[in-house]
């Protein structure tokens, strides 16, 4: 009895061809409504370059999911109606004692997608600067540019403030962007961990206390996005949202030289610590101070503050 196997088949259909040409056109129609009808409207949009990378990332990754999705579908269905169990046939199906065109195929196909998929994640993510997440202090990619808007992002039970240094260290808990500039995110926390995701930017970057966590952005639309913490970080976490905006740059500059004036007339300026990378609340002893009076509710300060419950010393910092 000869081999009986789908590319030479007892019955002389070319079943292997058959299912490739009804497999082709769909998976090109599919690729095809996915560049076009789907790719547009795609998260997280194209607000920034690495949201816009991010973006083309899925694309990619769809058009190359579909045909194997399609395959399998159009492979299940043809077996269903050409295989199925006729009426008297009691026979068992002839053994197959392997085939090395499918096996070679298989071997192939799947080698390549997924060696494809490795090579293409690695470059993704090492070429936009990493990608909108957090790189930790010292980014082994940069944006290939020295005009950097700095802001610092401070993650605090159950907020975000931002400290822009290029405007004398004022500080905002409005996030507000300039269309075409680079954007470089510090951020960090004055608590616990925090995770600072600006979602339509394309960043995504944990706010650790004591880390400085840096991330870049180039905002290129104008509009609003929004801003929200995606760690569980406390009672009020869920809460932990804002809105930003990205404007033009005269309207930013307008805005972010108006608090800094503000700030410097009212004596926050001088009453703000020195603008650093991290911050230890435990030395700002009006932050400790104001802390420690919640602390009994707030399990994450007790950790911070335990030489403030000993001593009573609001001026003594707590060494980790
Ligand atoms: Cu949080």
């Amino acid at each position: 009895m000869s081999h009986s196997t789908a590319a030479s088949p007892a019955d002389g259909a070319r079943h292997g061809l058959r299912i490739f040409l009804i497999w082709l056109p769909l998976a090109v129609a599919a690729d095809l409504l996915i560049w076009f009808a789907l790719y547009p409207h795609l998260p997280p949009g194209r607000m920034t370059d690495q949201a816009q990378g991010q973006q083309f990332d899925i694309a990619v990754m769809a058009m190359l999911a579909a045909p194997v999705l399609l395959f399998v579908w159009v492979y299940f269905a043809y077996a269903l109606i050409v295989w199925r169990h006729r009426a008297g046939d009691d026979e068992d199906g002839p053994p197959i004692h392997g085939n090395t065109k499918i096996q070679a195929t298989w071997i192939t196909a799947t080698a390549v997608i997924v060696l494809g998929l490795f090579v293409f994640g690695t470059v993704q993510l090492i070429v936009p600067a990493g990608a909108g997440a957090g790189e930790g202090p010292s980014p082994i990619w940069k944006p290939n540019t020295n005009n950097l808007l700095q802001v610092q992002v401070i993650g605090q039970e159950w907020a975000f403030t931002y400290r822009f240094p290029q405007f004398g260290g004022m500080e905002s808990t409005q996030l507000v962007l300039p269309q075409g500039q680079q954007v470089e995110f510090h951020v960090t926390s004055l608590d616990v961990i925090h995770s600072f995701w600006p979602y339509q930017l394309g960043v995504k970057a944990d706010a650790n206390p004591g880390v400085d966590n840096v991330a870049y952005a180039k905002p290129q639309e104008l509009g609003s996005f929004t801003v929200r913490c995606n760690e569980l970080c406390g009672i009020w976490h869920g809460a932990m949202f804002n809105y930003g905006r990205v404007v033009t740059p005269a309207v930013f500059q307008a805005w972010a030289r108006a608090i800094q004036a503000r700030e410097l007339r009212l004596g926050v300026l001088a009453a703000l610590p020195r603008y650093a990378l991290t911050y230890d609340p435990t030395v700002i002893p009006q932050l400790g101070r104001d802390l420690v009076k919640v602390a009994g509710i707030t399990g994450a300060n007790g950790y911070f503050y335990p030489s403030l419950f000993q001593s009573g010393d609001p001026g003594d910092p707590v060494s980790p």
